[in-house]
């Protein structure tokens, strides 16, 4: 095989990866525990975002339509779920019990209700504890100040499902391969606790992948759902005739779900390895122009290699070195590390978009003021915490302080596409955007968030837009978006926090020129920004890997729930309306028959 000396695998992390069960239907059952015996789904526009497994168990699924969902189980209960205030609420309160649980800070979010943690050091600590005479009755020290902080378990044998369901025989396994074992047995033992602690502290099922890299627990996570978890056995390498496990495991896989390799890489591999464009009728199965294509097809095809992906990779607008990188992942080597926790998100924003398009001046005012409003709401959660040392015991209430003051406002809008020279309409529609620097008025906490609103649309988002849209014949808007960015952190009181890292400062400044001119953006809803960004249908994510985002570095989980994106769009098929995200995914249940 071409090149495989060159792959160089870092065994040496323990990482488990979360993903909550139904999660907003398990948010709306915790409020109302009646409805955990029922069918329950969660409606968005007029699809079923996500559906409690009773539900499924009766033939409901995620991204159904409602009057799909209503036919097949009348009797179902179906909440609206448009307002994610309770989601975010609950997934914020996850995500700091999950980080609570591990020592090194490193939990790092994905959307609402994924979560990777490094467990590295916990495990060392504790295999370092073990006696090899009796593994049987082990204890899992959770803390080093109070060595009576843990819990006891069998570390002779892994918790819980594993891939390969039955492990090789291990009496000819080397050194390297019997320490990586025990890793992830304590691992698997740690996942449990933790899993047992959100199901019974929280009332949150899960289900956790564990491995040595965020992209293998992400995927084994996936072969025992819900409310169970996996974990890739070794070997890891080859061993003598023995195959890999990473490597069969991924060899199974489409090459769109491996997370990294985004629509376009995962298009252009799949041509190359066919040898032919992809056959377009066969993209009822996959989404878009798609056919099924293996990482064992990609992996065995002929003299495929770095070098060969590179070529068929690369070229203008992809970053270098992408074929080696690509070829890293379908070996499932994966080096990004799981992000630290971040206190302050790199943006907020709020967007609706408008079936019936705005035309008046008095409509766009109306709907700035309630972006506007909910901006201010929305920073007062994010970016808002209570002064616990300095706070007068007199008070009832604590004084709270900015921990981050947004620099930038930024208003951006989606106009209806120009007609093109023979009369017909262009389909993919811009964003052109307008940014301003934030007016210190929206940083009162005396005044009500209302009344900033109020001040906040005259004297800042009016302006903008009278700037960003001067045309005297008028305008039709589809969206607007109004956000907070250009973050500027408090003085830096704690050590996790960013405000300081030279750096990102330089980094920030770029952000800031960029910020004040006019910009047009395509409104690309299919690609998300970053490899480890959350898929529409909750599947590996679907995302071009651009320069930068290559290298998997920690990304922000919290920009993929800071906007708001209600936006609609009309299926062409069922004329329903549908969340621009999901959009893909509900033609493709029509393509698997839906009607
Ligand atoms: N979600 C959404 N729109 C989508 C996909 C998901 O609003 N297109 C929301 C609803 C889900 C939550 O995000 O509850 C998490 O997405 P998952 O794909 O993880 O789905 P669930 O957690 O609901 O179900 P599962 O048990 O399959 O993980
Ligand atoms: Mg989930
Ligand atoms: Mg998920």
């Amino acid at each position: 095989m071409p090149n495989a000396w060159s792959l160089q695998r870092d065994d040496s992390r323990i990482v488990l990866h979360f993903d909550l069960d139904c999660f907003y239907a398990s948010v709306v059952e915790n409020e109302n525990p009646a409805l955990k015996s029922v069918p329950l789904a969660i409606q968005q526009k007029q699809i079923v975002v996500t559906c409690n497994y009773e539900a499924r168990r009766r033939g409901l699924r995620k991204l159904q339509l409602i009057s799909e969902a209503k036919r097949i189980c009348p009797e179902a209960v179906i909440v609206l779920g448009e307002d994610l205030t309770r989601f975010r609420d609950a997934s914020k309160d996850i995500y700091s019990f999950l980080q609570q649980s591990v020592w090194s800070g490193r939990a790092e979010r994905l959307g609402f209700d994924e979560v990777w943690l490094d467990c590295t050091d916990m495990v060392d600590y504790n295999v370092g504890l073990l006696n090899p005479n009796d593994l049987t009755h082990s204890f899992f020290c959770l803390s080093q100040e109070d060595p009576t902080v843990g819990f006891e378990y069998d570390a002779s044998t892994v918790f819980g499902p594993t891939y390969p369901t039955h492990s090789h025989d291990s009496t000819s396994c080397t050194e390297e391969e019997a320490q990586l074992r025990l890793r992830l047995v304590l691992g698997s033992h740690l996942a449990r606790h933790i899993r047992h602690g959100l199901e019974h502290q929280k009332g949150y099922t899960s289900t956790v992948g564990i491995a040595t890299n965020k992209l293998l627990s992400k995927l084994v996570g996936n072969v025992n759902k819900p409310k169970n978890q996996t974990t890739i056995l070794p070997p890891y390498q080859p061993v003598g005739h023995v195959d890999a496990t990473v490597t069969r495991f991924l060899d199974e896989h489409e090459i769109g779900k491996i997370p990294g390799v985004g629509s376009k890489l995962a298009q252009k591999i799949r041509t190359r390895v066919l040898g032919r464009e992809p056959d377009v009728s066969e993209d009822l199965l996959y989404g878009g122009t798609k056919e099924s294509v293996t990482v064992l097809d990609v992996r065995t095809h002929h003299m495929m290699g770095p070098e060969l992906l590179e070529e068929v990779l690369g070229g203008p607008g992809s970053s270098r070195g992408i074929g080696g990188k690509v070829w890293e992942l379908i070996h499932g080597i994966d080096d990004s590390e799981v992000g630290k926790v971040r206190r302050v998100p790199s943006q907020i924003s709020q967007e609706d978009s408008y079936m019936k398009h705005l035309h008046s001046f008095d409509e766009v005012k109306k709907q700035l003021h309630i972006l506007g409003e909910r901006l201010i709401r929305r920073m007062h959660m994010d970016l808002l915490e209570d002064e616990e040392e300095e706070s007068d015991p007199e008070r009832s209430v604590p004084r709270r302080r900015w921990i981050a003051h947004p620099r930038t406002l930024r208003l951006s809008t989606r106009p209806r596409p120009a007609l093109t020279l023979d009369g017909t309409r262009q389909r993919m529609s811009h964003r052109i955007s307008r940014s301003a620097p934030m007016p210190n008025l929206v940083f009162s906490l005396v005044e009500d968030p209302s009344i900033l609103a109020d001040r906040l649309v005259d004297e800042a988002l009016v302006p903008m837009f009278r700037k960003l849209h001067h045309e005297k014949a008028g305008w039709s808007l589809s969206l607007i978006n109004v956000a907070a960015t250009n973050m500027a952190e408090a003085a830096a009181e704690r050590k996790d926090s960013e405000g300081r890292d030279i750096g990102k400062m330089f980094r920030r400044q770029d952000e800031v020129l960029k910020d004040f001119r006019v910009k047009v953006e395509p409104d690309s809803r299919e690609e998300l920004p970053s490899p480890w960004m959350e898929a529409p249908d909750g599947q590996t994510p679907n995302v071009e890997v651009k320069g930068a985002n290559m290298d998997f570095a920690a990304t922000d989980g919290w920009d993929s729930d800071c906007s708001e994106s209600q936006q609609a769009e009309r299926c062409e098929c069922c004329h329903s309306s549908i969340p621009a995200f999901a959009l893909a995914a509900h033609r493709r249940y029509h393509e698997l028959g839906g009607s």
